[in-house]
C-alpha cells in the first residue's frame, strides 16, 4: 500500500508542507536541475497576447508546458526543438511522498524568478485531466504566494513560501486561482546568483 505524508497546513484546499526538503536535499535538487537546464535551456516566454513573462521557463518530462503567440499548451519538445530531459528521480520521489499515487507526473515545469519577476493570478487548466493534483516545490528566494478559490473573485490569502517548502493543490481546489506577488530577491543563499526556482509537477493526460 502506498502511504503519503500529511501536510502541516491546509489553506483553502492548498496543502502546505513547510520545510519538507532539508538544506542538503535542496542542494541536491539544484544539482539535478543544472542537468535539466543544460539539456533544455531556460527561455523567456511570451503570453499568447504577446506580453513577455518575467519568469524564465523550461521543463522536464514527457511533455513541457510552453507559451508563445500561438497559445498556452503542452509540447513534446522544447521551443528550440530538443526533447525535454527526464524528470529527476529525486523529484519523482517527492511526488510519491506527498501524493501517495501510483501515477507519476508527465511534466515538471521549471520556473526561474530573477529580480523583480512575478506570476500573475492564474489557474492551472491546460491539462486534460484535473483529477490529479499539482505539486509545487520552492527553492531559493522566498516568495509571497497568493491563494484564492475556484472563482477569480473569491477572496485570497497570502503566504510566504521559503526554500524547501512544498504545496499541493488537489481535489476541489485543483482549479483554484493562485500567483506569486513578489519575491524577496537575495533572501536565500541556495542559488549563487540569488533568485527563486519553482517546480510544478502535473499529470497532463492519459498518454494516448
Ligand atoms: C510558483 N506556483 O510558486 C507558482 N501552480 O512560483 C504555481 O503556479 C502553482 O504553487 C499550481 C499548484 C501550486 C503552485
Ligand atoms: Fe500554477
Amino acid at each position: 500500500m502506498r502511504v503519503r505524508v500529511e501536510p502541516e497546513l491546509r489553506i483553502g484546499g492548498f496543502e502546505v508542507y513547510p520545510g519538507l526538503l532539508s538544506p542538503s536535499e535542496q542542494v541536491a535538487l539544484v544539482e539535478d536541475l543544472r542537468q535539466v537546464v543544460a539539456a533544455a535551456p531556460f527561455v523567456s516566454p511570451v503570453t499568447p497576447g504577446g506580453r513577455p513573462m518575467s519568469v524564465r521557463m523550461t521543463a522536464a518530462g514527457r511533455l513541457g508546458w510552453i507559451t508563445d503567440r500561438h497559445g498556452y499548451r503542452y509540447s513534446p519538445v522544447h521551443p528550440q526543438g530538443m526533447a525535454w530531459p527526464p524528470i529527476p528521480p529525486r523529484v519523482l520521489s517527492l511526488w510519491d511522498k506527498v501524493t501517495g499515487l501510483d501515477r507519476r507526473p508527465d511534466c515538471c515545469l521549471v520556473n526561474f524568478y530573477g529580480e523583480g519577476a512575478r506570476m500573475g493570478l492564474h489557474q492551472d487548466r491546460d491539462e486534460g485531466d484535473f483529477t490529479f493534483p499539482v505539486v509545487s516545490i520552492s527553492l531559493g528566494d522566498s516568495a509571497l504566494f497568493r491563494m484564492g478559490g475556484t472563482d477569480r473573485k473569491d477572496p485570497t490569502r497570502s503566504l510566504w513560501l521559503s526554500s524547501g517548502d512544498v504545496v499541493v493543490l488537489g481535489g476541489a481546489a485543483r482549479l483554484a486561482w493562485h500567483g506569486i506577488d513578489r519575491v524577496r530577491h537575495g533572501s536565500s543563499s541556495l542559488l549563487p546568483q540569488a533568485g527563486r526556482i519553482n517546480l510544478t509537477l502535473r499529470v497532463v493526460d492519459l498518454g494516448d
